[in-house]
């Protein structure tokens, strides 16, 4: 592939200025590598290599080819691709599920008084928290509640029998097909050690049980792991309420010392953003000849902070080299997860420190500052002290910050959505239920996840996006595809105007919401269950999660915690919609498994479509199947013809 396959002019203009000099520099950056590369490994990319055991690596061949179809052990295209799908979920669990595990700990290390600068920031939420995980609270302090909860939430991680807590938030139908299916999740870290010893060789050979085991896991991260990270980040930083910031390269300052904060554990982030408001701090800036102290955020990182504090977003997955080659970063912050080694590499370029701060995540070519929640503070000051010290060394000859950047409405929340909708007093999902089932709203979509190098930057997100808003459909984003739209403006309320068709702008006009509503970070999709919860609970638009004219799409997946999100989706029940296929298109079996027979299974499925307007389709025809079923009223409004929303597609525009 070349470059010029991977950017259009529908690509922000601050990634492409950013990309040309990057070539102009001699920096490498992630589509370099990716061409380099050159043509992938088919056998790979089918799934049906199996390198489970040392017997192989067995390198196995399609029906009709002349390589054979089973493995040295006996295990066949459908094992192997089964095992592989399996694991590739257990991995994404562990993730996700590892950083709620992290915020648990620290929420019980702010109770004991451990983690100086680390409190309850929501307390009514921990309370709300503690009586649905049966905490008795009467007569004990806040800290001790807090302790309490915490180490329930911990407890869920080594559970062995029974369900995990947050999955009786579910509707009774999903969690009746878990129990009849056996994939309940009974405790978070079980399931992953379940799917490792399921898919070691000469356990599990069955396709169909080895998916679902993979299913349980990913079940325990979405109702477990994922949820537990949300619930507590909120409990401990803030709940997140609609707020207005800054989006792209652009929110980088010439005339500021520059800390960019990457990876997705909010906690170091926090105390980053309070270091570099200490007058002390800024006075050591301004002595260094800068005007501030500014931070900014890369990754989901970025959406934790840019939701509860509105700290603007330099960029996402794909933006993380590009933010170095502006040569006007002093220190870039990495803990756990989607970091690219390359960042070292882009690093080493220019005068960037690029700081490593978590015990799991050692990189080569950067600086290791750990990081701990008792010495929060003290690490932080110590960051930012060394990138006000680096101020010195930006060579202004070299610095080149685009000027692009695009305003944002964040902040969106199962609890802030309530109050969005229906107002302080009479908060509820009822104006959004009466949209839809009035046929103003067809329903809604979760456009969630990464962008990848394999594609034309952003364009997947941003036709897709368009594609279901023209069709009067409310889109609500996480992740890296939540910058995507971000950086082209459909996170503002005016995009409604723009780009919505006839129904959906009149509720996006009354209410004065975007018509894509960003939900927050990738463990925030837990959010959106919650939010599906809240539509079935409100009624009149199905009585579980397949009922509802709801479905999920992730237009530029790459990584193992999106396998493990599209399959707590599809377990809990919606059709999601992936913009490639996962690897398993060498098994027939594994493909006929996920993409069909799974809709008797769990009420959810697979579709891989690469076609934005065919998979717009896809999710409005869905949508409409289910409104049939649900025998709502026809759509109010036709659609308009593509290309005549009033509005202009949306190139970056610079904030003025
Ligand atoms: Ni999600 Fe967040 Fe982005 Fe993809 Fe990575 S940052 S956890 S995995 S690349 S959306």
């Amino acid at each position: 592939m070349n470059e010029l396959e991977t950017t259009s002019p529908r690509t922000d203009p601050a990634s492409t200025a950013m990309r040309a000099r990057a070539k102009a520099e001699g920096v490498d950056t992630i589509w370099d590598r990716y061409a380099a590369l050159g043509t992938q490994c088919k056998v790979g990319e089918l799934g049906i290599c199996c390198t489970v055991c040392h017997l192989g690596p067995c390198n196995l061949g399609l029906p009709g080819s002349k390589r054979p179809q089973v493995g040295v052990c006996g295990a066949t295209i459908d094992t192997v691709a089964a095992r592989r799908l399996a694991r590739d979920m257990a991995a994404g669990s562990a993730a996700h599920s590892d950083h709620g595990r992290s915020v648990a700990r620290l929420l019980l290390q702010a109770a004991r008084g451990e983690a100086p600068g680390y409190g309850i920031a929501d307390e009514p939420k921990l309370m709300a928290l503690a009586d649905e995980l049966g905490v008795a609270r009467d007569g004990k302090s806040v800290e001790k509640v807090a302790e309490e909860v915490a180490l329930r939430c911990l407890d869920q991680f080594g559970q062995q029998e029974d369900a995990i807590a947050f999955t009786s938030r579910a509707p009774a139908k999903q969690q009746d097909d878990w129990r009849r299916l056996g994939i309940m999740p009974r405790g978070i870290d079980r399931e992953v050690v379940d799917v490792m010893h399921r898919t070691n060789m000469g356990v599990d050979a069955d396709h169909t049980s080895l998916v679902l085991g993979g299913m349980r896991s990913a079940l325990a991260d979405g109702w477990g792991g994922s949820m537990i990270a949300t619930d507590l980040q909120d409990v401990l930083f803030g709940t997140p309420k609609p707020i207005r910031a800054k989006v792209n390269l652009g929110v980088l300052r010439d005339d500021a010392v520059n800390i960019l904060v990457h990876g997705h554990e909010p906690a170091l982030a926090e105390a980053i953003v309070d270091a570099a408001t200490d007058p002390e701090m800024l006075e050591q800036a301004r002595a260094q000849g800068a005007a501030d102290i500014n931070v900014a955020g890369i990754c989901c990182t970025a959406n934790e902070v840019l939701m509860r504090r509105g700290v603007p977003i330099a960029g996402n997955f794909l933006q993380q080299e590009l933010a170095i080659v502006s040569g006007a970063v002093e220190a870039m912050l990495i803990d756990v997860q989607c970091i690219m080694p390359g960042v070292a590499q882009a690093a080493a370029c220019f005068h960037t420190e690029v700081i490593a701060t978590s015990e799991q995540a050692h990189f080569p070519g950067t600086v290791h500052v750990p990081f701990s929640a008792e010495t929060a503070q003290e690490t932080a000051r110590e960051i930012v002290g060394r990138a006000v010290a680096n101020y010195a060394h930006r060579d202004r000859n070299r610095a080149m910050i685009p000027d692009h950047q695009m305003d944002v409405v964040a902040g969106f929340t199962t609890e802030s959505i309530t109050r969005t909708l229906g107002g302080t007093y009479r908060g509820g999902y009822r104006p959004l239920n009466d949209g839809i089932i009035a046929g103003r709203i067809r329903g809604v979509a979760a456009v969630v996840g990464c962008d990848t190098p394999k594609r034309i930057q952003d364009e997947g997100h941003l036709d897709l996006v368009l594609e279901l808003l023209r069709r009067d459909i409310l889109v609500a984003q996480t992740g890296c595809s939540a910058i995507a739209c971000g950086k082209a403006g459909l996170l503002r309320p005016e995009a409604a105007l723009e780009h919505a068709g006839p129904g959906l702008r009149e509720i996006c006009e009354a209410v004065g919401i975007p018509p894509v509503l960003h939900v927050g970070s990738c463990v925030d999709n837990s959010r959106l269950l919650t939010v599906c919860m809240e539509m079935v609970k409100e009624g009149g638009i199905g009585r579980d999660f397949s009922e509802l004219p709801v479905a999920a799409a992730a237009p530029g997946w790459w990584s193992e915690k999106a396998i493990a999100i599209g399959f707590y989706a599809v377990a809990s029940g919606l059709l999601t919609v992936l913009g490639s296929p996962l690897n398993i298109l060498g098994s027939e079996a594994v493909t006929r498994l996920v993409t069909g027979e799974m809709e008797g299974m769990t009420g959810g499925r697979f579709a891989f479509e690469p076609d934005p307007v065919a998979a717009a389709d896809l999710i409005a025809a869905h949508l409409d199947r289910k409104r049939e079923a649900l025998k709502l009223r026809p759509m109010l409004y036709e659609p308009p013809p593509i290309g005549e929303t009033p509005g202009p597609i949306p190139v970056a525009v610079p904030v003025a």
